[in-house]
């Protein structure tokens, strides 16, 4: 197959010094097994696995060794709730220094008016900002109403009509089949309860997003926030369109870029697909398509700054110093023109693994992809999604079980799998890899089928791979893999 992508390779997070990170991870080992034995060899076979394996789990990635040691330093030991200058402890000068400099970073890569960087987790960015949207949209006018400063001011009777308030809100987002994330209003999440939640799905047909049929659903629904983003659509979304909608109805735009915000970050999505000049409030992972440490951030503009810096303490837990930083070294990385590559790169991966599985005769859903991942229907297999992981996993190939629109086999078997080119790309690999990588996957689906319950009768769980497949699979995939080394050079001892 064509190599597409573009001319000079993408830059992997591996551009480090290999003796001094050999060095700084063998002293690290040394120190954490005289305590725990246990933990330092678990750390050494997590390397070992992730070299070893083709990892497709699309929002996984690796980062830099520069990240990971960040993590591990005393800025743990800080407790700073609040903000940046504005802290409940003593002697957060550094961690206002780590902050600030992680807060400068978000805000030039996004050209956000405002990033908040404390959330510890994409989940926790997605409640500052439902936090910060309630705060910002019904509190505030209903105190001024009220003549009151702060809600410890109100009347017992006053507090309870603003509590009713601001317990009957409504919000609307993609649904969890058509690719939502459960923070998005699913019904067993805290979203799905604090909210009136309804959900927009995709068209029957072609399995993409309908604008129209969103637009009227808005109409009829008035929700006060309007969710965007995904965890397993595999197109671009049109910011612009979902603004116009937002305010059309009145809603805050909230748009969640957790998977794709490396795209956005690499100048992939720009124009109506880069979200943070169309959004009030955009959420972001930091260690999916990213590369950064396991986090989140929060995007804002002006109006919602306020409510959203004091996140911390009414939403999250005491800010994670350590990961703060290594956030603040994952965005300076982001800035280097390497990483527009990197993202040009994930992209044009995920096109080739898609145009490699359509060839073949897979059914991707939506037809194809636009940005880092790809959804396989694997009911043209016979299988289950959690038979196709196994099966998959069985062959060295990390991948995850994922729904598909109106799936028949739900959200814990499912009838899809979810391959996503960020971790790959990392390693270097080109579009000439990705199909193979698509030839792989078919070869193991095809020579896999559904085994029989112990107690009889067809199992979702259970299946059979061909005699040798496995293996084969498993030896094709070590030729790729070493041709791509995961941080090369480094060598625990
Ligand atoms: N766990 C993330 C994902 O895999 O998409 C979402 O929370």
């Amino acid at each position: 197959m064509a190599s597409q992508h573009v001319e000079t390779p993408a830059q992997p997070p591996e551009s480090f010094d290999a003796d001094a990170a050999s060095t700084a991870y063998r002293s690290a080992l040394h120190v954490i097994a005289a305590v725990e034995p246990g933990i330092a060899a678990a750390i050494r076979s997590e390397l070992a696995d992730q070299r070893a394996t083709l990892k497709l789990i699309a929002s996984e990635n690796y980062a830099s060794p520069a990240v990971l040691l960040t993590m591990g330093t005393w800025l743990s030991d800080k407790y700073a709730e609040g903000t940046i200058g504005r802290r409940m402890y003593a002697g957060c000068q550094n961690i206002d220094t780590v902050e600030q400099i992680a807060a400068d970073h978000a805000r030039a890569l996004f050209a956000a008016p405002h990033a908040y960087v404390q959330p510890h987790s994409g989940i926790d960015a997605n409640l500052v900002a439902f936090w910060a949207i309630l705060a910002h949209r019904v509190e505030a006018p209903a105190l001024a109403s009220l003549g009151a400063g702060h809600v410890n001011d109100l009347t017992d009777e006053d507090w309870e009509a603003l509590r009713q308030q601001l317990g009957n809100q409504r919000a609307l987002g993609m649904s969890l089949d058509a690719g939502g994330h459960l923070t998005h209003g699913f019904r067993p999440n805290i979203s799905g309860k604090m909210f009136h939640q309804a959900s927009y799905g995709t068209d029957p047909r072609t399995e993409l997003l309908d604008y129209g049929a969103l637009r009227a659903q808005a109409r009829e629904f008035r929700p006060l926030i309007l969710i965007a983003g995904y965890s397993a659509y595999p197109r671009k979304i049109n910011f612009a369109v979902m603004r116009e909608i937002a305010d059309e109805v009145g809603a805050t735009l909230m748009v969640d870029m957790a998977h794709f915000a490396g795209l956005v970050a690499g100048r992939v999505f720009t124009g109506d697909f880069d979200p943070v000049p169309f959004a009030h409030v955009t959420t972001t992972t930091t260690h999916k398509s990213l590369r950064g440490p396991r986090g989140g951030v929060v995007l804002c503009q002006p109006e919602y700054a306020d409510a959203v810096d004091r996140g911390c303490p009414l939403v999250l837990g005491g800010p994670l110093g350590h990961v703060i930083a290594a956030k603040a070294v994952a965005l300076a990385e982001a800035r280097q023109p390497s990483f527009r590559q990197y993202a040009q790169q994930v992209a044009d991966n995920a096109t080739a693994l898609a145009t490699g599985l359509l060839s073949r005769g897979a059914r991707l859903v939506t037809g194809g992809t636009e940005n880092h991942l790809v959804l396989l229907d694997v009911s043209p297999f016979g299988l289950t999604g959690r038979q196709a992981e196994s099966a998959l996993l069985d062959s060295g190939i990390v991948t995850n079980r994922n729904a598909i629109p109106r799936d028949p086999n739900g959200a814990w078997y499912t009838s899809g799998v979810r391959l996503g080119t960020p971790a790959l790309t990392s390693r270097g690999f080109d579009t000439d890899d990705l199909d193979r990588v698509a030839e792989l996957i078919v070869g193991v689906l095809s020579a896999t089928s559904p085994a029989a319950a112990p107690s009889g009768g067809a199992s979702k769980a259970r299946y059979l791979i061909a005699d040798g497949v496995a293996e084969r699979t498993r030896a094709a995939a070590g030729e790729l893999l070493a041709h791509h080394p995961l941080y090369p050079g480094l060598d625990l001892g």
